[in-house]
């Protein structure tokens, strides 16, 4: 247990409640940051997560405050907050996932820039705030997630000049020509700028932070420590930028991998499916995981080498996710009609050559899928980190992975095989690569990934975050 009080604010929340059979029901929510961060909170004294509620039995179990004890009554305290339709639109659909999301993703043509959408944003991220400082009665330090607050900081600041505030940007940062063609920039770095610690997966990411911000008028300080990356000045404020990349709960998922259950669920997918060999791919449905070239490569693959014809099978899972922008919608057609085209032209009575699952299901559930493929298909066109490929490696011994070189767990892997996702050619020459490498060239770029990914899990991760937030204070 770490003797520190923390309150945790991110869109998304660890646990919901359901209705399953007129019962109530918690279920841990997917995604990786809440998956990232649940197993800190659980190990933090006295702490508070305020999160966006989603379950539509949310409010039916907590006390007056809004509030209830996650995962059960010795948890910490989970505040929720309710947004309206009017909110749930323009904040979260419309200026975080159709305004930030693209831009920060490189895709400015798919950005809508709407004012109206702005305004619901600035809105909603005072709400958070409100919420939060109603949890603040002492030296708490106040650790913002993501994309969708980056406002929070200002506006618990604006009310608390000595708030002790971390930020934690969980989505790549982009090249400054990139961000600033949103109109309201100044203000989100102002929102930024008012905490003391934002952290980034890579020094990539936090250096074009550290650049956007220099340009928009800060001064930056840049020094040469190995985690630090610089200082902004900014509004007579000074904040630290850091690069640390999130980390997974490796020991857990490990001991997990060789359970009974999960070794004997991983046999019998490799029984179901009649192929010698196993690739696995999970994402959420996002244009920006490169899942349609990713099939692309799977047809190329099979068209250069014929001998992998019922030899091998890609299971494809995918969590749906923000369903109500209508490219999503298109995105979710158009992987229907690639995967229907190529398993028509491969497809043998009792093969086929992807197989794929649509839904999202609690993570336990994706350890035999992991432990049963021989290589995991990760490749995004662009990924803050990507925690899908830290898991599998915890999972499954002498797994290969085949890692897109613009996911930001790329700096840390590598002894992946790495790929231009948007090259298909490539992508599939690495997967017959990983395939058919000999044994021990397997086990030493496993062993490779291995050690990084054990060593900088999630306490480690946790720990370096910590401590470089307190020794702000300490100077
Ligand atoms: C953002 C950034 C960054 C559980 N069930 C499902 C599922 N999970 C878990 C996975 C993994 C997490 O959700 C997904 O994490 P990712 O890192 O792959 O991706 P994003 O949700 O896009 O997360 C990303 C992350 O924040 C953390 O900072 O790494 O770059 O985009 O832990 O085990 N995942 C899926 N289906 C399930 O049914 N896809």
């Amino acid at each position: 247990m770490i003797n520190k009080s923390l309150v945790m604010i991110s869109n998304a929340e660890p646990y919901a409640h359901k209705y399953y059979n007129n019962k109530i029901v918690q279920e841990k929510q997917p995604g990786g940051l809440t998956t990232g961060l649940d197993p800190l909170m659980q190990d933090l004294d006295n702490s508070v997560w305020v999160a966006w509620a989603r379950g539509e039995a949310d409010f039916e179990v907590t006390d007056k405050n809004n509030s209830i004890k996650v995962p059960d009554e010795n948890g910490y305290k989970l505040k929720r907050i309710s947004l309206d339709k009017t909110e749930e639109n323009g904040f979260y659909y419309g200026f975080s996932n159709q305004t930030l999301w693209p831009i920060c993703h490189n895709f400015i043509t798919k950005a809508n820039f709407s004012p109206i959408n702005w305004q619901i944003y600035k809105n909603v991220n005072k709400k958070y705030a409100k919420a939060a400082l109603a949890e603040i009665n002492g030296d708490e330090m106040i650790w913002v997630q993501d994309y969708q607050l980056s406002l929070v900081p200002k506006y618990i600041r604006e009310e608390n000049p000595e708030a002790k505030i971390a930020h934690f940007w969980h989505i790549p940062w982009p090249p400054f020509e990139i961000f600033n063609t949103i109109p309201w920039r100044r203000e989100i770095l102002a929102g930024l700028l008012a905490a003391d610690l934002i952290g980034f997966h890579t020094k990539n990411q936090a250096k074009n932070f550290i650049e956007t911000a220099r340009k928009n008028g800060a001064e930056v300080n840049y020094n040469n420590k190995s985690d630090f990356i610089g200082v902004i000045d900014y509004n007579n404020h000074k904040t630290q930028v850091i690069a640390l990349p999130l980390g997974i709960d490796f020991n857990g998922l490990n001991k997990k991998a060789k359970s009974k259950e999960v070794k004997g669920k991983a046999e019998d997918l490799k029984k179901y499916y009649s192929a010698n060999r196993l690739l696995v791919a999970v994402d959420r449905l996002d244009y920006t995981k490169g899942i349609t070239q990713r099939l692309q490569a799977i047809d190329k693959l099979l068209e250069k080498y014929p001998e992998y014809k019922e030899e091998i099978t890609l299971i494809q899972r995918i969590a749906p996710s923000r369903v109500h922008i209508p490219e999503y919608e298109e995105m979710e057609n158009e992987i229907d009609r690639t995967i229907g085209d190529i398993n028509g032209r491969y497809q043998t009575a009792d093969w086929q050559p992807i197989v794929y699952y649509k839904g999202s299901v609690p993570q336990d559930e994706l350890l035999p899928y992991f432990l049963a493929a021989d290589a995991a298909l990760i490749t995004p066109l662009i990924d803050g980190l990507n925690l899908v490929a830290k898991e599998y490696i915890a999972v499954k011994e002498n797994g290969q992975l085949i890692l897109s070189e613009f996911a930001g767990a790329a700096n840390q892997l590598e002894g992946a095989i790495f790929t231009n996702p948007y090259d298909i050619d490539a992508t599939a020459e690495a997967i017959a690569k990983a395939i058919s490498s000999k044994a021990k060239v397997k086990q030493a770029r496993y062993e490779q990934m291995l050690k990084i990914v054990k060593k900088q899990d999630i306490n480690w991760w946790r720990d370096k975050f910590l401590k470089t937030w307190d020794d702000i204070y300490d100077k």
